[in-house]
């Protein structure tokens, strides 16, 4: 009886510890936004400091593909990461404080039904809303540049 308690608890231990230092390692590809050589540095660079074994993001398809290990990363965080440094990523979208201290040449075009309408200084808002926002809507105002007018 006893000999076989022993021997559950080390199996018990060994599943645990396996668990712990397995190497398992996933990649997967999803959409980040971004122009140039300059913002791809920048989104390999996060996605690398959220824990990716590999970042390589494409201009031209605007994809990435991430490698991480599951146990210490996951596509959130390094999402997450990416977003905080002023690009959209399908999970997190940047702060328009973090998009805006971008280069200009890297200021993407956002998307526009996620762009908020009344992040621009001189926009009036009225109920809480954008007093402008039909016209916003109407322009497809993805850089808010009517709201900016106002
Ligand atoms: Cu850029």
């Amino acid at each position: 009886m006893k000999t076989l308690k022993i021997f559950s608890i080390v199996i018990a231990c060994l599943m645990i510890a396996s668990s712990v230092f397995a190497q398992k390692e996933k990649t997967e590809s999803f959409k980040v936004a971004g122009e140039c050589k300059m913002c791809k540095k920048k989104i390999e660079k996060a996605a690398k400091e959220a824990g990716a074994s590999f970042a390589s993001w494409s201009p031209e398809t605007k994809i990435l593909k991430v490698s991480y290990n599951v146990n210490t990363s996951n596509a959130g965080s390094i999402q997450q990461a990416i977003a905080n440094v002023g690009y959209d990523t399908p999970k997190y979208k940047a702060t328009e404080e973090a998009y805006k201290s971008l280069d200009e040449c890297c200021q993407y075009e956002r998307d526009k039904a996620t762009a908020k309408c009344c992040d621009g200084e001189k926009c009036e808002k009225k109920d809480g809303e954008c007093a402008k926002a039909a016209v916003c809507k109407e322009k497809g105002c993805g850089d808010m540049s009517c709201c900016k007018k106002s």
